[in-house]
C-alpha cells in the first residue's frame, strides 16, 4: 500500500495542479479549457482506480467535452452498470481535483478511510476519448493515474461516450449485456435493427435514407464503422465527418437545437429526414425543411413522444400491464408535457438537468423513457419487465398478436443502450419505429405542435450566485430575480421562463416559451436583462433579438 502512495507522489509531480485553480464537478463531470485539465485527468485516473477497488468492478473514464468548443475538454466517470458516477463520489472528485499538490496524498488517504477501501483489491479501468486534439495526452494522464495506484487499464482509444458506458456494463455483467468490443456493440444493435425492420412493409431507398450531421466528431467515424452491419436497410449520408470542419462549430445537436436552424455543411433537400449528433454522440435531434423552406425541429421531447407511443402500443398488444413513464426536465416544451399527460395519458416526471437525474427517476418505473429536450436520453426497462417479456416471448399458449408484440419489444430492448443516452442507438430505434409504423418525419412532427421557444446565455461574474429549486423551475437567489421573472411572464400568453447556471459552460442559461416566436424572443431577452442586472452580468447588456 505504501508503495502505491510513493508512486502517486512521483507521478503527480508530472501532472502538477496550477496553484489556486478551483474546478467543480459539473452536470457531466469536469469541463473547461483543455490547458487546465492535465492534473484533473491524472487525479480522475486515481479516483477511478479507487472506485474500482471499492466496487470490485470495472469503472470507465471518458475524455470528452461533448458539445463544448474544440478548445475545451472534460472527463465523465462511468460506474459499474454503465451509469454516471454516484453523487457521493462526485464530492470526492471535487475534493481531489481542488487539493493543492502537497495535500494530494492526504486527500487520497481520506477517501480510502471514509470508504473503507481495501488497497490490496485489484482495480480495472476502461478509458476512451473523443476526437479533440487535446484528448490524446489527457487520456494518457488518466492512464498514468490508474497505473500509479497499481490499476489495470484497457484503453479503447476513440469511442463515443455511450460506447464506453456500454463496454463497462458488458464487462461487469460478464457479457450478459453484450460483448465489450466495438464489434459486439455494432452487431447487437444492428441485429436488433434488422429484426425490427423485418416488420416494416416494403420501403423504397428514399424511405431508407437518412442524412446524419456528425458534428465533425467521433459519431461520424463510428457510424461509418457500423454501416456495413445495416445491410442497406438504413442508407446513411454522413455530413460534417471531421474531414474539414471544426468540432461542433456551426453544427451538431446543440447548435441545431439552440439556434433552431440546420447545421452548415449539410446538403439537404426539402422533406429529407436529417439528424445531428453532438461531439461525443450521446445526443441526437432530428429535423427537416418543408416545401416552403421552413425548418422543423424534432427534439428530445418529440423523440420521447414517438418512443413512448410505440412502446405503449406494444405493451397493450402484448397484454402486459407495465407502468410506463416519461422523464423530462424544465426545458421540455409545454406542448410535449401536455400531450404526454393528457392525450397519451402516461406518467410524466420532471427532474433537474443532467442525465444522471433523469436516469434515476426513470429507474422507478417498469419502463422509463427519459429525454432532455436537447436530445440526450434513452429508455430503461426494469429487471422484472425484461423477465415478463422473456416469459411472454417463450410462451406457447398465447395468440399471434401478443407473441409478435412481445418479440418486437424484445428487439426494442436490444437496440437500446440502457446505460446512457446514445445517439447511434437512438437513431436506430427511431428509424425502426418510423419504418414499422410507415410514418414520415412530417407525420411524426405533426403529433403535436411545439410552443415557440428561445434559449439564451448570459455571462455573469459568478454563476453560482444563481440558486434554483423545484427541478430548476424557480430561482431562490439572488433576491428579487424570481419575482422579476414572474412579472415578465405575466405579460405574455401561454408563457413560461426559468434560469439556471450551466454545469458545463461558464454561463447562466435562460429559457422562455410563449404562444408566438416574437413573444418567446422578447421574454427570453427581458429575463436575460433581469439576470444581467440582478446577478452581476459582465460585458455588454443583452441586446433584443
Ligand atoms: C451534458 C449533460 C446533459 C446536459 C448538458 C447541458 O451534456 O450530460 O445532461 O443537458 O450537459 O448541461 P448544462 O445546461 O448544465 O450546461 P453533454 O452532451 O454536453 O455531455
Amino acid at each position: 500500500m505504501a508503495d502505491y502512495f510513493k508512486e502517486v507522489i512521483e507521478q503527480s509531480s508530472l501532472h502538477p495542479k496550477p496553484a489556486g485553480l478551483v474546478l467543480q464537478y459539473g452536470t457531466a463531470g469536469f469541463r473547461t479549457n483543455a490547458n487546465q485539465l492535465d492534473h484533473i485527468m491524472f487525479r480522475m485516473g486515481l479516483l477511478a482506480a479507487l472506485r474500482s477497488k471499492k466496487t470490485k468492478a470495472t469503472i470507465g473514464v471518458m475524455v470528452t467535452a461533448s458539445h463544448n468548443p474544440e478548445e475545451d475538454n472534460g472527463v465523465k466517470l462511468v460506474d459499474p452498470m454503465g451509469e454516471m458516477l454516484t453523487a457521493t463520489w462526485e464530492g470526492f472528485a471535487t475534493q481531489l481535483a481542488n487539493t493543492e499538490q502537497e495535500e494530494l496524498l492526504t486527500a487520497l488517504k481520506d477517501i480510502v478511510k471514509k470508504e473503507e477501501i481495501n488497497m490490496n483489491q485489484e482495480a480495472s479501468v476502461f478509458v476512451g476519448k473523443d476526437t479533440r486534439s487535446s484528448s490524446a495526452s489527457l487520456s494518457q494522464a488518466v492512464l498514468d493515474g490508474v497505473h500509479a495506484l497499481g490499476g489495470h487499464s484497457k484503453n479503447y482509444g476513440l469511442v463515443t461516450t455511450p460506447q464506453l458506458h456500454y463496454m463497462v456494463c458488458c464487462k461487469n455483467t460478464h457479457g450478459k449485456y453484450g460483448d465489450a468490443t466495438l464489434e459486439g456493440y455494432y452487431s447487437k444493435l444492428c441485429q436488433a435493427f434488422l429484426q425490427l425492420t423485418k416488420n416494416a412493409s416494403n420501403r423504397t431507398d428514399d424511405q431508407k435514407h437518412l442524412c446524419v450531421d456528425g458534428a465533425n466528431g467521433i459519431g461520424a467515424l463510428k457510424v461509418r464503422e457500423m454501416e456495413s452491419h445495416l445491410k442497406k436497410e438504413l442508407q446513411i449520408s454522413i455530413f460534417n465527418d471531421g474531414s474539414e470542419g471544426k468540432l461542433n462549430h456551426q453544427c451538431g445537436a446543440d447548435f441545431v437545437k439552440v439556434q433552431q436552424k440546420p447545421p452548415t455543411g449539410i446538403d439537404m433537400n426539402s422533406g429529407d429526414r436529417c439528424c445531428s449528433f453532438d461531439g461525443d454522440a450521446d445526443r441526437i435531434v432530428y429535423y427537416y425543411t418543408d416545401s416552403q423552406g421552413l425548418f422543423h425541429l424534432l427534439d428530445g421531447d418529440k423523440i420521447a413522444t414517438l418512443i413512448s407511443t410505440f412502446l405503449k402500443e406494444l405493451l397493450v398488444q402484448a397484454g402486459l400491464d407495465l407502468k410506463i413513464a416519461v422523464v423530462q426536465t424544465a426545458y421540455a416544451n409545454g406542448s410535449s408535457t401536455h400531450y404526454l399527460e393528457n392525450t397519451m395519458k402516461v406518467i410524466v416526471r420532471c427532474t433537474k438537468t443532467g442525465v444522471k437525474h433523469l436516469h434515476h427517476a426513470a429507474q422507478e418505473f417498469d419502463v422509463g423513457v427519459y429525454f432532455e429536450a436537447n436530445g440526450h436520453g434513452t429508455v430503461l426497462f426494469s429487471k422484472s419487465a425484461e423477465e415478463k417479456l422473456q416469459q411472454l416471448a417463450e410462451a406457447t399458449n398465447i395468440n399471434d398478436e401478443r407473441k409478435k408484440a412481445a418479440l418486437l419489444l424484445q428487439s426494442t430492448v436490444n437496440i437500446i443502450n440502457q446505460t446512457v443516452g446514445d445517439a447511434i442507438s437512438d437513431m436506430l430505434l427511431i428509424e425502426a419505429i418510423l419504418a414499422i409504423k410507415g410514418m414520415t418525419v412530417q407525420q411524426w412532427d405533426a403529433i403535436y405542435s411545439d410552443l415557440p421557444n428561445r434559449q439564451l446565455k448570459v455571462k455573469v461574474s459568478d454563476r453560482r450566485l444563481i440558486e434554483t429549486t423545484d427541478a430548476e423551475r424557480r430561482a431562490v437567489s439572488p433576491a428579487g430575480l424570481q419575482e422579476a421573472i414572474d412579472t415578465l411572464v405575466k405579460k405574455y400568453s401561454q408563457a413560461r421562463s426559468f434560469v439556471r447556471p450551466s454545469g458545463t459552460e461558464d454561463v447562466v442559461r435562460v429559457y422562455a416559451e410563449a404562444n408566438t416566436q416574437e413573444s418567446a424572443n422578447a421574454l427570453a431577452h427581458e429575463v436575460s436583462l433581469a439576470v444581467y442586472r440582478l446577478a452581476g452580468g459582465v460585458g455588454d447588456e443583452p441586446k433584443p433579438l
